[in-house]
């Protein structure tokens, strides 16, 4: 049967690419995101493939959340698999120099808002004793890096939960598990360093970065396993990339 995957953070990057993989698995949309005349134009682009829905909702609003939920048009309500990808870093500073700004930005968009999505689809699947949640976290949830601080520290919070969130679930046969990629080169960077293209572009020259497609690819070989396998913590980087702070840029 045709399962519908809810991707958030979907208008771009990691998102979208997995938005345009899935579709060619032939798994059912929902694609959420703020800007929703991003959403509705990769709704064109996939909508000869397969049935998409889209949802535009700021993941740190609780009562917005909880709105376009119960807003899901009747096919759209059984979800299969949520995949937790909304997310950004904001600045680049050591922490005596950080802003509020940008601290409550991280970890109210990354870490609250990925529990708000969550504990909307939680519900149904205890009740079917079957779903999948796929959480993105970060090689800077692994490891923390100079001027990474709360970034680093929004991230390490996703890999918690992601454990947590398996323990839990895991008497009610609930798939939980997360991927956590290295260096991709996406609008990433453009949101950290705040709309200052030339310094984002630096941060993938000299080398050969990821590209969403190459996480997208791997989300699509995921959740194409059968029910009694869990990939449950997977690292990605390019092969330029050795650890958050090592990159060869010599080839
Ligand atoms: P992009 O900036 O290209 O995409 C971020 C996505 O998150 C957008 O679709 C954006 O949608 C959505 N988003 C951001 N803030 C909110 C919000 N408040 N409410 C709802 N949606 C929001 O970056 P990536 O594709 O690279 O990032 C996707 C995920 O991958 C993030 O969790 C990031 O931390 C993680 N990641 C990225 C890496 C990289 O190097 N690029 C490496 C490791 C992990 P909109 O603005 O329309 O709301
Ligand atoms: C994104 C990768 O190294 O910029 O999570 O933090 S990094």
């Amino acid at each position: 049967m045709k399962q519908t995957v809810l991707i958030t953070g979907a208008s771009s990057g990691i998102g979208r690419a997995t938005a345009q993989a899935l579709a060619q698995k032939n798994f059912r949309l929902i694609l959420c995101g703020r800007r929703m005349e991003r959403l509705e134009a990769l709704q064109s682009e996939l909508e000869g493939i397969t049935e998409v829905h889209c949802l535009s909702f700021d993941v740190r609003d609780r009562e917005a959340v909880e709105a376009a939920f119960s807003s899901l048009p009747e096919g759209f309500k059984q979800i299969d698999v949520l995949i937790n990808n909304a997310g950004n870093a904001h600045g680049l500073d050591p922490i005596q120099a950080g802003n509020y700004e940008d601290w409550d930005a991280m970890l109210d968009i990354n870490v609250k808002g990925l529990l708000y999505v969550s504990k909307e689809v939680i519900p149904q699947f205890i009740e079917r004793k079957k779903g999948h949640i796929l959480n993105i976290g970060s090689t800077a949830g692994k490891e923390v890096y100079p001027n990474g601080n709360v970034y680093c520290a929004s991230k390490h919070a996703v890999d918690a939960l992601n454990q947590g969130m398996r323990i839990d679930l895991n008497k009610h046969n609930i798939r939980v598990g997360a991927i956590h990629p290295g260096l991709v080169e996406t609008e990433f960077s453009e949101v950290r360093f705040k709309g200052d293209t030339e310094r984002a572009a630096k941060v993938y020259q000299g080398y050969r970065p990821l590209q969403a497609a190459d996480i997208a690819d791997i989300i699509a070989f995921v959740l194409s396993r059968p029910y009694h396998v869990n990939i449950a913590d997977l690292m990605v980087m390019s092969t330029d990339q050795a650890s958050s702070t090592i990159v060869n840029k010599s080839n």
